[in-house]
């Protein structure tokens, strides 16, 4: 068996990947692959915590992995793989809800954030951390690559692991989180001071992954900036356009200030249009690859890589079950 440290992480089959999460969180999983045992899983589980339309998801399902792999993710190197199809994740996630406090629950700042969103409490959604939980102690992941919004979840993993392994024996590892060093925080383009988001029901909130190069230039074109001519970063008063700095520099690997001393008097039109010109340059061999791709590959893809995780998650669970008494006899 491998040597080399574990990372797992999720993203969940709803809707459209925008270049939020590419720059935030896949461009860093492709990376990754080089140095780690990666295992990049499509958590359609986790998406019906919210109601989900099945042909939606199934699309989304194969929507999804599609763009892992255009941008990079070689199902060869990680194991990429859908999370219904491995039962393994659902049987340790009822493990671990036996073990984990309701006040715990009550307290993840992600499910309050539904609930003020008017979404209808259910189980679901209130253990949705048991799952995750599960999603990375199945696979004995040592590190979790994840932004700021799932830090808390994380950490309620590394308790739930340490339960467990005080009252069972040393099982799992204790994971950590991955914190990348270029992680871009992308914002809105309709309103800044707020992440871009799949469920945002503007679309010109956001550019999706994939997106041809005219919508590209259409919505950086109608990002929401301010009335002072100057192209300077400060969040803070000047929300969107120091996303747009975050984007281009992200996109191009140029510094912030590097780009304000270009573009700081030349116009916010001729500084967005630069802004969309570097967006397409990074999107297009992506976008190129993934209409290169065929569903009915993904398909095996999701397969193949199913029949992998579930083996390796079986021989994980045996140790578990074992360990809690409910081994068959
Ligand atoms: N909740 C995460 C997706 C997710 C995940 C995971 C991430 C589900 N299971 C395990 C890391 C590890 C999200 O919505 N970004």
């Amino acid at each position: 068996m491998s040597t080399k440290q574990r990372v797992f992480s999720g993203v969940q089959p709803t809707g459209e990947m925008h270049i939020g999460t590419y720059l935030g969180a896949f461009r860093n999983w492709v990376r990754l692959q080089d140095e780690y045992d990666t295992i990049y899983c499509i958590v359609d589980q986790h998406a019906i915590t919210l109601p989900q339309d099945p042909d939606d998801l199934r699309r989304n399902r194969i929507a999804g992995a599609k763009v892992l792999l255009a941008t990079g993710i070689d199902p060869e190197r990680a194991l990429v793989y859908a999370q219904s199809y491995v039962p393994q994740h659902a049987e340790l996630s009822w493990l671990l809800g036996v073990m984990t406090p309701m006040g715990v629950l009550n307290r993840m700042t992600q499910y309050k954030d539904r609930l003020a969103q008017g979404h209808a409490a259910n189980l679901g959604l209130f253990s949705y951390p048991v799952l995750m939980a599960a999603d990375i102690l199945i696979h004995r992941a040592n590190l979790v690559p994840v932004g700021d919004d799932q830090k808390q979840h994380l950490e309620m993993t590394r308790d739930l692991a340490e339960r467990f392994n005080n009252r069972y024996g040393d099982i799992f590892p204790i994971p950590e989180p991955l914190i990348p060093e270029t992680a871009a925080r992308v914002m809105s383009l309709a309103d800044p001071t707020s992440k871009m988001s799949k469920s945002d029901e503007n679309v010109r909130s956001r550019v999706g992954i994939v997106d041809p190069p005219d919508v590209v230039v259409k919505r950086i074109k109608s990002a929401m900036t301010d009335s002072e001519p100057t192209v300077r970063y400060d969040p803070e008063h000047k929300a969107g356009i120091s996303n747009l700095l975050e984007i281009m520099s992200a996109a191009t690997g140029r510094s912030i200030d590097d780009l304000v001393a270009e573009f700081g008097d030349s116009g916010y039109g001729t500084f967005k249009l630069a802004v969309a010109d570097a967006l397409v340059d990074l999107l297009t061999p992506i976008r190129e690859r993934y209409n290169e791709l065929d569903d009915g590959d993904i398909v095996k893809v999701l397969a193949d890589g199913a029949e992998r995780a579930e083996a390796q998650a079986e021989h994980y669970m045996r140790e578990v079950r074992t360990a809690i008494g409910l081994n068959k006899l």
